[in-house]
């Protein structure tokens, strides 16, 4: 398997489907993985990609680290800091970046810094088979990957503190009851669904959506009152914007807006 096999990358008009693929270690990273979705990310950041499908191959969708490569008998302890500082905050931070929608397919269990990057995406859904697994501390590790952020704002502290303290799995079902996650699918359902979800968001108003997702981030961070100041600079933007004009034009003739993302 070349470097850039390690990640699929199919662009079909607005949608670009990002497909983790090393099935064999359930989509465990490795750096040629890293470098290969950052290059696939910085395709979607492209002009004519509208919003990205996120999923992996086989019967996982991402175990997080590749653990083959963390063999202590093989030698000195390593930094850890370095892949952080490499590798998953600069991923983490394009896909919360991406000026437009990220769907993920969790289509298997997703473990350790699989779950952060699944949990960094805008819309996750999971096959009712799916598990998510906080699995770092059975590695003597810390949530990583923005686990350690995402995790108590989605689910709370006290679900939170539990799962990566105990690295017990949570299925999906309970992932979406808990609010982790959007949807829990029928395991034959999740990629149909998943793939009309991102079309339809493909074929949306790609500005104001990108807009929604910053706003939406922002709030995690500052008050009301600054976030009300964003909204007015944002809402000014969006207001200027092609697809504005369209979608109001659209509901005044009773017809179907055709958005072309600007
Ligand atoms: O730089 C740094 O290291 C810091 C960054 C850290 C970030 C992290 O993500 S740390 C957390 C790393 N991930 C894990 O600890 C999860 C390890 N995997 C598992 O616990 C289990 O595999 C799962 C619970 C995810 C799935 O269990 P199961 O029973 O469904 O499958 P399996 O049989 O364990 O795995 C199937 C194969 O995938 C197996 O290989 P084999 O025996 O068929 O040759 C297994 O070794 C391999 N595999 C699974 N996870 C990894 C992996 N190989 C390498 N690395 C993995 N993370």
């Amino acid at each position: 398997m070349t470097a850039s096999d390690t990640v699929l990358v199919v662009q079909d008009g607005g949608l670009l489907q990002i497909t983790l693929n090393r099935p064999d270690r359930l989509n465990a990273f490795t750096p040629d993985m890293h470098l290969a979705l950052r290059a696939a990310l910085e395709q979607a950041a492209s002009s004519e990609v509208r919003a990205v499908l996120l999923t992996g191959a086989g019967r996982g969708f991402c175990a997080g680290q590749d653990l083959g490569g963390r063999d202590p008998r093989q030698g000195e302890r390593r930094d850890l800091g370095e892949t952080i500082g490499t590798f998953y905050n600069p991923l983490i931070r394009q896909l919360r970046g991406l000026a437009k929608p990220v769907i993920c397919a969790v289509n298997g269990v997703a473990a350790g810094a699989g779950a952060s990057v699944a949990l960094a995406c805008d819309i996750v859904l999971a096959a009712q088979s799916a598990r998510f697994i906080q699995a770092f501390s059975k590695l003597g590790l810390v949530p990583d990957a923005g686990g350690s952020w995402s995790l108590p704002r989605l689910v709370g502290e006290a679900r939170a503190k539990a799962l990566a303290l105990t690295a017990e799995p949570i299925d999906a079902e309970t992932a979406a009851a808990w609010g982790l996650i959007w949807k829990a699918l029928p395991d034959d359902a999740l990629m149909t669904e998943a793939t009309a979800l991102a079309r339809r968001l493909a074929e949306g108003p790609t500005l104001g959506l990108g807009l929604t997702k910053q706003a939406i981030q922002a709030a995690a961070t500052q008050d009301m009152d600054a976030q009300l100041d964003l909204e007015q600079r944002l809402q000014r933007q969006a207001g200027y914007s092609d697809d504005y004009a369209e979608g109001v034009t659209a509901f005044l003739d009773k017809r179907p807006p055709a958005f072309k993302g600007r």
